[in-house]
């Protein structure tokens, strides 16, 4: 027996490197001569299945007909969490829920096209019907999915979209949870509960949209770039693949024609492929895609047009993305950008706003970014999970480095189908994102457990992978344990490690801080010979708590650790392979309820309602020093308060 269940555990350990499923199409909806796109954003009808009973509404099929018929509805906006919308406890709801909603397709829609449903995002699992009829399947928080329905809409009349999403997180989910039975008032009660601190908010969170596109159409598009030594010719490189009937007709020998225009719309290069659909457009006078403070004209983007045309040159398909054109490149000391060491001065952040919970929202998008640039900051970290595809195009036009992270948090409990599931998120992450110049890193999870048995052979097929899609970039992750216990680190190219020094270790002790920040970046640095970044560091702060001298949970607390953390970077800049510093967090956001968190975690820099504390001051003429210093920008205006005339 014990001879079984030892086999049984070191079987467990051996994982092996099995394909993923791999993504198609999912190009960002946009419209052009050939395709048209229709939100389907608006007030759905919307249902909470019973706890105890989650599957019922698929036994019952209540898809086949209106939620209505089958349950009482209540009205929810899509996009947004559900979870914060109502008065009763849909907050802490597990299990499922169901969505509804009645659309019409133009009859025009008939002739000669194809018809796709996209979700930019359904947290955590999601399965849809059009009428009735099954159409997708989709698990992963965070990433878009999609899929053709052009057999099953009714064109020149009404049709019904049926959603349910399941926010269940178990031990093979990513991020990883647990659902136990536990005895209540009333008997019996299913508990969620997860180690990550950010509130498990479910639902369609990003838009929903149908479009059109021709019956042979371009379905992918990669783009990478390149730069002269000199950086004055500068080179696109696209490859294009086709779905579509015409692309198998054997006397149809389908090619590309790539026009790249600037932002005054001037042909600035083009070019005709063969029948392999890929090619090189070359920019004279190229004017590089730069961060933010790093050059005076950040987020350089020209617009790359992509004709589909038949031999006959008949045009099939028309789209349009934005490229920047850069290189990176790293080694054991410095991460470049077009041949410039960078050094990152940034945040981790959240999705997370009151009531919409990380519903995609335009107003706080826009205003995070004026925040973003007023502080200086020049990099975020997708922390913990991908971001939408709106505010990747914002950092691309912003010049806001991105460190892209997939949404693996507190990674555990290694598996084969775990392993599975991490790399499909990693797959789909990349899939969606590799054409942004704004990502520049990969993350490939944070705080993973990376001292436990098996987190070596994990970690290292995790990295392998995500090399295998996607050479252009280096990997990270933001490590918590110790280093002399972790096992991943060899298999990154940049290490970030997550410290909470006078906060979760030696609390309110502002004089343990500096020393013990250069203590760990070097001893990580000693270990792996490879750059160096804080990744997370801060403290919790309620906003108007004011003490002198300062203590913790105060705004002064909050000023005088990130100044004990900017002399230890300062010092630890000078050696050369510590390249970035990024506070948690930009902003305060809600958590599960736990005696630690006061309303949620309160260590944002700016409130939930996106003010600063008086930590973002501070933080500002940091962020703005560093980058007169390093990249010689200006400084705005007002970034010093006048005193008197013998102080300026
Ligand atoms: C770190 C986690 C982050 C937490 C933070 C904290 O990476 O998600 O929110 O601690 O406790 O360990 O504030």
């Amino acid at each position: 027996m014990r001879i079984m269940g030892l086999w049984r555990f070191l079987k467990s350990l051996i994982l092996v490197n099995k394909e993923v499923p791999q993504t198609r199409g999912m190009l960002y909806p946009r419209e052009s001569e050939t395709r048209e796109v229709r939100s389907l954003d608006g007030i759905w009808n919307f249902v909470r299945s019973d706890q105890a009973n989650p599957t019922q509404g698929v036994r019952d099929e209540w898809y086949a007909k209106e939620l209505s018929k089958s349950r009482p509805t209540i009205p929810m906006p899509v996009p947004a969490s559900y979870n914060d919308i109502t008065t009763d406890n849909l907050r802490d709801h597990v299990g499922t829920v169901w969505y509804d909603r009645k659309f019409f397709v133009p009859r025009s829609w008939a002739k000669d096209q194809r018809i796709w449903l996209r979700f930019g995002s359904v947290h955590y699992e999601a399965y849809v019907w059009i009428n009735g009829q099954k159409v997708v399947k989709h698990e992963m928080g965070h990433l878009p999915f999609e899929a053709e329905v052009t057999d099953l809409l009714s064109y020149g009349a009404e049709n019904r979209i049926t959603v349910m999403c399941d926010n269940a997180l178990i031990q093979t989910t990513v991020p990883q949870g647990r659902i136990t039975e536990v005895p209540n008032d009333g008997g019996m009660t299913i508990v969620q509960s997860y180690t990550f601190d950010f509130f498990n908010y479910a639902g369609i969170h990003r838009s929903v949209h149908l479009y059109t596109t021709p019956r042979t159409f371009i379905e992918e598009v990669e783009v990478t770039t390149n730069l002269s030594k000199d950086a004055t010719i500068g080179e696109v490189f696209y490859s294009v693949s086709v779905n579509g009937s015409a692309a198998n007709e054997a006397d149809n020998v389908l090619h590309i024609q790539a026009n790249l225009y600037d932002k005054e719309g001037v042909l600035v290069a083009n070019a005709t492929s063969d029948g392999k659909l890929g090619g090189k457009l070359q920019v004279n006078q190229v004017k590089p895609w730069w961060p933010y403070l790093m050059h005076p004209e950040p987020g350089y983007l020209y617009q790359l047009e992509i004709k589909l045309l038949a031999t006959n040159d008949e045009l099939l398909d028309v789209y349009r993305l934005k490229v920047g054109v850069r290189t990176l490149s790293w080694n054991s000391q410095q991460f470049l950008i077009n041949g410039k060491p960078v050094y990152f001065r940034g945040f981790g952040r959240h999705e997370d706003a009151d009531i919409r919970g990380k519903g995609l929202d335009n107003a706080l998008m826009v205003r995070d970014f004026n925040l973003l640039k007023w502080i200086g900051a020049n990099a975020y970290r997708t922390s913990h999970y991908p971001y939408s595809e709106e505010s990747m195009q914002f950092a691309d036009e912003h010049g806001i480095m991105i460190i892209d992270e997939c949404p693996s948090v507190d990674t555990e409990n290694y598996s084969q189908e775990l392993l599975g599931k991490h790399k499909s998120s990693l797959e789909q992450l990349i899939h969606r994102d590799r054409n942004h110049p704004s990502v520049v890193m990969w993350s490939i999870a944070n705080e993973p457990r990376t001292g436990s048995v098996g987190a070596d052979s994990y970690f290292e097929l995790v990295a392998n992978y995500t090399r295998s899609l996607d050479k252009t970039r280096p990997i990270t992750a933001a490590i918590a344990v110790p280093n002399t216990q972790d096992k991943a680190g060899r298999s990154l190219d940049i290490i970030s490690f997550n410290r909470y020094n006078a906060w979760y270790s030696n609390a309110g002790r502002l004089d343990m801080v500096t020393q013990n920040v250069i203590d760990e970046a070097v001893a990580w640095n000693k270990r792996y010979n490879k750059p160096i970044i804080m990744s997370e560091y801060g403290a919790d702060t309620l906003e108007g708590l004011h003490m002198q001298p300062a203590y913790v949970w105060s705004e002064e607390f909050q000023t005088e650790v990130f100044s004990r953390h900017f002399k230890a970077f300062d010092e630890l800049r000078k050696k050369g392979w510590f390249i970035g510093e990024f506070v948690w967090n930009f902003a305060d956001f809600k958590t599960a309820q736990s005696y630690t968190r006061v309303g949620g975690n309160k260590k944002g820099v700016f409130t939930r309602a996106r003010q600063p504390k008086a930590a973002a001051h501070l933080l500002r003429k940091r962020y703005f020093a560093l980058g007169r210093d390093l990249d010689q920008c200006s400084f705005p205006e007002d970034l010093f308060t006048y005193i008197a005339d013998l102080i300026s």
